[in-house]
């Protein structure tokens, strides 16, 4: 297993439009268990392909508290279930150390793969919808950034930056 980097706004990858998966190979499955672990190290709830600059669709995610009961996403789908939105203080670990309230739609239908290349399909609500398109956002090439005035996105820009240059800082004495 392998720790990879994340991407951080507003690097130019995180805007690629992920790629269909055609086909479930061990290849997909390690990069899985990958994204698994950089998540759980981050650490974070969910994490698109995108943020680790593979641009195909898969998605890994855990909402466990035990963070036992991790989710693979492969070429997910989701449909809008209700007009009902709900506000939801959101985080990204591209984006990382702002928050902020994003509306998103409140029940969703979600159809996708899993690492068996078996088709699933379950309805989400609560966190799980909110995590979803979050996710799904990261496929289409967007953040939740872009749901911010553009004077709260440049803050944020100016924030990111500042945090990665310090992180930097710190690897470099290590
Ligand atoms: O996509 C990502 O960058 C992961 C992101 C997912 C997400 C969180 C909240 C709302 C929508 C989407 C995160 O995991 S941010 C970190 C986070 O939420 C968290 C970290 C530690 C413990 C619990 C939550
Ligand atoms: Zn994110």
């Amino acid at each position: 297993m392998a720790l990879l980097p994340i991407l951080s706004f507003p690097d130019a990858r995180l805007r690629t439009i992920a790629k269909p998966v055609e086909k479930v190979t061990d290849e997909i499955r390690q990069l899985a268990a990958d994204m698994l672990e950089t998540m759980y190290e981050a650490p974070g709830i969910g994490l698109a392909a995108t943020q680790v600059d593979r641009h195909i669709q898969l998605i890994v995610m855990d909402l466990s508290e035990e963070k036992d009961q991790p989710m693979v996403f492969i070429n997910p789908k989701i449909t809008p279930l209700t007009e009902e939105t709900q506000p939801y203080e959101e985080g990204c670990l591209s984006v990382p150390q702002i928050y902020d309230k994003v509306n998103r739609t409140s029940r969703v239908k979600i159809e996708a793969i899993n690492l068996n290349d078996e088709a699933f399909e379950i309805e989400a609500d609560g966190l799980l919808a909110v995590c979803i398109q979050h996710e799904m956002d990261h496929l289409n090439g967007k953040l939740f950034v872009d749901y911010l005035s553009p004077l709260k996105r440049q803050r944020a820009r100016e924030k990111v930056e500042k945090v990665v240059r310090q992180r930097e800082k710190v690897a470099v004495k290590r």
